[in-house]
């Protein structure tokens, strides 16, 4: 259930970690070697737990869950370990004892950006989730050398550094040198018969990579249970080494797990990124079945005893990858093979930008993954011989994988497995009516919604731990292990008392931001302002420029009519823009440039701060989020599958100013229309206006004076020090009519804004909406979501004795 560990022990323990790490005493450490050894110590605690959690499902045989996804954004660990492990408590007891602070020690944790944004992300929760539901559960990617890069502003403008962020080793892994794969790329391939009569592939001239596995462990919140997350890293094979005699001709191998791509929405048909999804796909496709032949297991049992799981289409060559292995190296039978395949893998689809979903030239695959293209090639075959008779032309070559010259990796996803789900209600809906709508004719039965989920652990446990404790000292303890208990904070949305220390933490919070925001950006804001936060990435269709343009927007009101009755407030952003994304960028430097004149204009004083943070990241979420007052959730209705970051701010206490967009939709239907403000065209009318092409964004700009002042103040030099990116924004939006269409909702967004300036001005009529957003805030558990693809897809069941650790009443 707990670890159980006394202060006294435990400070013993620290010292002599400590001391056989550095050989000096722990009064003489840094941060860094204090942090290490504390690492270290709690990853000891954890290790036999760890051992213990794998002997368990080897013995019950249980089945085990694999999550292949190309990006994991774990956060900082040590202290969310510490804490599912039941330890924070007394390790912060005996820390302070030795006159140190963990808080400090934690900062000095490297926050690892193995991911780009919420993808990666969710990826992470589920971990968690998995683990505190004691699931097998189990994560398998890529361990980059350098993560996302880390974000600069010079003079406004957006500049990536390189993250290295194993400089200082890293304390969580552990290499399993026990547990390495052999990838092969390239070369030529060809079949033979052998003497049993199978054919067999014969390879020459290939690329040999050895992957090697790091390991680290996943904590249950209190249930004993420790999964792995396994990372994998390109290495030369030892017996190779010999062949490769200058460094840059290592480069070719070592490249491969060298740095994340940075683009989350946009990948050019880059060698690189189908190499690594073939490297992360083969090595642990490889290792599961290892598994299996080292405990003996039938292979027809494979899908009774693994679930894989595709997070969107990167790692969908897992299809092929498990045909190949079953076919070439078990010697079953394409039918065989297939009906294993197909029952093992299952697939979430995350967007429906088109440009992300991957295509892959034919020739590339051809070229690099010979064996694999000759098994889609067949698999698409046989899709279009059993397709075209029932269906007709028209469906089969729209679904087939292979079209004009390339590898559809979303139609490889959808065909080889037999759940198909996208992250939020209205985005599965999307999914059967527009985006793989000739898939949900074929094969309806395969189509389900998962809407996301978040980790209240991570997300309001440890980052909100004044909210914790007011909502403990409320209705107990029970929802930390029954999220859905949460909702008995609702009783207290009358009580004046249970208002006021709502508000007392909130602002708490936000003196905490305050004192950040001064630090890290020199800027003075008052803590008793509105904090409006809008944090993710940089994307046009994500709208930070609708935000903008309402800035702005004030800005001229202030200018105009110093006295204008505005809400003070303090404008939040956080968002990194794709390196090669042009357009994001020029938005960031637009901001920027309003900062500085908003920021330091005497005429507006507190009513508008403009706060743009550096290097989005886990960590920087956890300080800003318990913060916020309001949360900016205002994609284009349509085009944000589902948002996370909508639901870690209505956990805290934000009060959600959206579209009907993504899980906005199903927030609003938990919380209330009442409790949030909600604006903008309908996705409904997103689809009709595009279809009818009746927009015309020149014409607003021609008749909504207000608009027009904006829309001029980005090009005659209201704005100071831009170059061409007012032009650039001015002309995207009425030049070349406003693809997401910001003017259109413009309006509407200035409304909802105003309506959330008249509410700030009644603080208990506020914070009686912000309790219940919090109250509503269960269903959103990551707990919950996982629950569900534990039931619906993946059919397995928690391994920990019923009353220990979290469980699911209901929702
Ligand atoms: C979506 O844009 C969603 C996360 C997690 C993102 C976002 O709305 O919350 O996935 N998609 O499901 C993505 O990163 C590559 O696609």
């Amino acid at each position: 259930m707990f670890m159980e560990v006394t202060v006294k022990q435990f400070v013993r323990e620290f010292k002599q970690q400590f001391q056989s790490m550095y050989a000096y005493s722990y009064e003489e450490g840094s941060n860094e070697q204090l942090y290490n050894a504390l690492g270290l110590l709690v990853k000891n605690y954890i290790s036999s737990y760890w051992k213990e959690t794998r002997e368990k499902y080897i013995k019950n045989s249980v089945k085990q869950v694999y999550y292949f996804s190309m990006e994991f954004l774990p956060g900082r660990q040590l202290r969310s370990k510490a804490y599912n492990l039941g330890l924070l408590d007394v390790i912060k007891e005996g820390l302070s004892e030795l006159d140190l602070s963990f808080d400090q020690l934690a900062e000095a944790e490297a926050d690892p950006a193995l991911g780009n944004g919420g993808l990666g992300r969710l990826a992470s929760c589920f971990m968690d989730s998995l683990a505190s539901l004691g699931m097998a559960g189990n994560g398998n990617g890529i361990r980059y050398q350098y993560g996302l890069f880390r974000q600069k502003f010079v003079d406004g403008y957006q500049v990536e550094l390189p993250e290295n962020w194993l400089r200082y080793r890293n304390v969580w892994e552990t290499r399993n040198d026990k547990s390495t794969c052999m990838v092969r790329f390239g070369g030529n391939v060809w079949l033979e018969e052998n003497h049993q009569g199978h054919l067999v592939p014969h390879y020459e001239n290939t690329l040999n990579v050895l992957a090697v596995p790091y390991d680290t462990p996943m904590v249950g919140y209190r249930n004993d249970t420790v999964n792995n997350l396994r990372l994998w890293s390109a290495e030369i094979p030892v017996e190779e080494e010999a062949n490769y005699h200058t460094i840059e001709e290592t480069e070719p191998i070592k490249e491969i797990t060298q740095v994340l791509y940075p683009d989350d929405s946009n990948y050019e048909g880059r060698l690189l990124r189908l190499k690594q999804e073939y490297f992360m796909v083969s090595a642990g496709v490889q290792s599961i079945i290892r598994h299996f032949r080292k405990y003996n297991v039938p292979r027809k049992n494979i899908p009774d005893k693994v679930a894989i799981h595709i997070n969107d289409t990167h790692p969908a060559l897992v299809v092929p990858e498990l045909m190949r292995i079953l076919i070439d190296e078990e010697h079953l039978s394409w039918e065989q093979a297939w009906e294993i395949t197909f029952k093992t893998c299952s697939y979430t689809n995350h967007t429906i930008l088109r440009e992300a979903l991957e295509k892959w030239p034919i020739d590339m695959m051809k070229e690099l993954l010979p064996r694999i293209y000759m098994i889609i090639e067949e698999i698409n075959n046989r899709f279009v011989e059993n397709t075209m008779p029932l269906y007709g032309e028209r469906i089969t070559w729209q679904t087939a994988i292979l079209q004009n010259g390339v590898v559809n990796m979303a139609h490889l996803a959808v065909i080889g497995s037999h759940s198909v789900n996208g992250v939020a209600r209205l985005h599965t809906d999307i999914l059967m009516n527009d985006v793989l709508k000739d898939f949900f004719e074929l094969y309806p039965e395969r189509f389900n919604n998962k809407t996301n989920g978040i980790t209240q652990r991570r997300w309001v446990h440890l980052a909100n731990p004044d909210l914790t404790q007011l909502i403990d000292d409320k209705i107990g303890e029970n929802w930390k292990l029954t999220p859905s208990e949460l909702k008995v904070f609702k009783g207290f949305e009358k009580d004046k008392k249970t208002l006021n220390k709502l508000t007392d933490v909130k602002l708490k919070n936000k003196k905490r931001l305050a004192d950040h925001i001064k630090e890290v950006k020199g800027i003075t804001v008052d803590p008793n302002a509105l904090f409006d936060v809008q944090i993710k990435r940089l994307h046009a269709y994500k709208r930070q420029h609708l935000n903008l343009l309402h800035i702005l927007h004030r800005y001229l009101e202030i200018k105009e009519n110093p006295s204008v009755d505005y809400v003070p407030r303090v404008f939040i952003f956080g968002a990194k823009a794709a390196p090669s994304y042009h357009y994001a960028k020029q938005i960031i430097k637009v901001i920027n440039s309003l900062a500085d004149l908003v920021n330091n204009d005497p005429d507006v004083g507190d009513k508008l701060k403009i706060v743009f943070f550096e290097n989005y990241g886990v960590s920087l979420a956890e300080k800003i989020i318990p913060a916020a007052d309001i949360s900016e959730q205002i994609s284009l209705a349509s085009m944000e599958a589902s948002g996370t970051s909508n639901m870690k701010l209505m956990a805290n206490g934000a009060l959600t100013l959206a579209t009907l967009d993504g899980a906005n939709i199903e927030i609003r239907d938990f919380v209330g229309e009442d409790n949030l403000f909600v604006f903008g065209l309908s996705s409904k009318e997103v689809y009709e206006l595009k279809a009818n092409q009746s927009y015309r964004a020149r014409e607003l700009y021609g008749s909504d004076q207000k608009l027009r002042n904006v829309l001029d103040a980005l090009t005659n030099g209201t704005i100071p020090n831009l170059q061409d990116e007012g032009y650039a924004l001015f002309d995207s939006l009425v030049n070349f009519n406003d693809e997401y269409f910001v003017l259109k909702d413009f309006a509407s967004y200035v409304e909802a804004q105003n309506k959330v300036d008249d509410l700030y001005k009644d603080q208990s009529e506020w914070a009686r909406k912000s309790l219940l957003n919090i109250a509503s805030s269960a269903p959103f558990s990551a707990d919950y979501t996982i629950q569900r693809y534990a039931d619906d897809i993946w059919k397995v069941r928690s391994c920990v004795v019923e009353d220990e650790g979290v469980h699911l009443v209901d929702e």
